[in-house]
């Protein structure tokens, strides 16, 4: 394949923006490639800026379940638009989407939208410190809730993947506040409860975790946590927004029947449009302004645009049948790229929980992101180019997740079976 004008436009990209890109991983560092520049994307396909044309994986990080450019959500988009972008005030639209959230998620009694995963996350961090005057919080190595201050400590996702668990520019002072626990680890989290008695204000944590590669949770990690934290007075806040309205309708949650007091949403519940949400018990909600003292804002929260793709994507997530089928085409590329995966001279190790799945290049199994570092990122590097390079677009790191739509058809799965098959033969 030939990328001649995504080589001119990652040029010229670099010229204005840095790095060429407006996020870290999209720069293809990890896998020492240019980048490829899109233009179009329809159903599970994606086509770059010279034509080429690519089963997608990444679904933009998730939001795209329903596939690209759904009709359904073209036409919700379209029809917003012609009523105004924003008007900075309250809308119908915010107050059905909330009540489908609140539908959707037992352990949300109010929800409050905002524009991105991470206002959600730092928004959350900010109630729950200004609920219990605490000012520690505790997260995971490797799990990654957005680039605030507090949460770029030992992060997953870019952060791993570049190697910089502690990102420049935050204050020492800062960071210190951020307790970080092994995942899957509940004796840790116990003992740094204890030590850390009466200041920690919350743990968050991915449910599923899918920014150190794919890792779910070992039986009983979650229900441990939330014991811990009703006897500690500990705000849990579970991060969904990859696994929400992802691995079920009712996400993480529903899957392993935990309950939150706060929830992180994005993604998905913005159809592709920019959204981030974060929602939980009232008592928590309405300490929020202009209720409660803890303030927290945003000129585009609640777009109208984006609550409009986001009705239309949830609606559609409704269906008799949906998350079967995503089950479904998610379990058959499981097996087929095990079974490709068997012809490589190294290890591998297919971890996935729902639509969100990941081969590992290490023996496994992955349980924590000290795991996850003893994977071959070269041999995955060849891997992903290798795959790129057959029409198959996949998340370029170690340290992701792919993502299966409802549009991807067995064709599809099919030719990354094979692609799968020639790549591993290849590497
Ligand atoms: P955003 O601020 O990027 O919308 O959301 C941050 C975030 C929060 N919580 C979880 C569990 C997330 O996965 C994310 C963002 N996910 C990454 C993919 N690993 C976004 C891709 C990117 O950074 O470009």
């Amino acid at each position: 394949m030939q990328h001649p004008r995504s080589a001119e436009l990652f040029k010229q990209a670099k010229q204005v923006i840095p790095g060429g890109v407006n996020s870290p991983v999209r720069a293809f560092k990890s896998v020492g490639r240019d980048p490829i520049f899109i233009e179009r994307a329809a159903g599970s396909k994606i086509y770059d800026a010279d034509g080429n044309s690519y089963i997608d994986y990444v679904g933009s990080w998730g939001p795209m379940i329903l596939g690209h450019s759904h009709p359904k959500v073209v036409e919700a988009i379209k029809l917003a638009a012609q009523n105004g972008s924003s008007f900075g005030a309250p809308t119908a639209s915010e107050v059905e989407l909330a009540q489908m959230v609140c539908d959707a998620y037992p352990s949300i009694e109010k929800v409050r939208m905002v524009s991105s995963g991470t206002e959600a996350t730092m928004s959350a961090i900010r109630l729950a410190r200004g609920c219990t005057g605490r000012d520690k919080i505790l997260k995971f190595d490797g799990c990654y809730h957005g680039h605030g201050d507090s949460l770029l400590v030992k992060a997953g996702s870019g952060a791993a993947t570049f190697g910089v668990p502690t990102s420049p520019g935050i204050p020492a002072d800062f960071a210190k506040l951020t307790l970080t626990a092994t995942y899957n680890d509940l004796e840790e989290v116990k003992q740094l409860t204890e030590v850390n008695k009466g200041e920690i204000a919350c743990i968050i944590l991915e449910a599923i975790a899918g920014n150190m590669g794919l890792v779910p949770p070992e039986p009983g990690f979650l229900e441990g946590l939330r014991t811990l934290c009703d006897k500690e007075g500990i705000i849990l806040i579970i991060d969904e927004v990859m696994s929400g309205f992802r691995v079920a309708y009712g996400g993480a949650q529903e899957r392993f029947k935990v309950k939150a007091d706060l929830v992180c949403l994005g993604k998905i519940i913005g159809g592709g449009l920019p959204v981030g949400a974060f929602g939980g018990k009232k008592e928590l909600m309405d300490q929020l302004s202009p209720e409660g003292g803890v303030y927290q804002a945003g000129t585009l929260s609640g777009n109208p645009l984006a609550m409009q793709a986001g009705i239309a994507t949830l609606k559609l997530l409704q269906e008799e049948g949906f998350y079967a089928q995503i089950e479904e085409k998610s379990a058959y590329l499981e097996k087929g790229l095990r079974a490709a995966a068997a012809n490589a001279s190294f290890s591998t190790c297919a971890q996935r929980v729902g639509g969100m799945f990941c081969t590992f290049f290490c023996a496994g199994p992955v349980k924590n992101f000290a795991d996850a570092s003893t994977s071959d990122t070269e041999a995955f590097s060849r891997y992903f180019c290798a795959m790129l390079d057959q029409g198959i677009n996949l998340a370029p790191s170690q340290f992701e997740a792919g993502f299966m739509s409802i549009a991807h058809s067995t064709e599809d799965l099919n030719k990354t079976i094979e692609a799968a098959h020639k790549a591993f033969k290849s590497i």
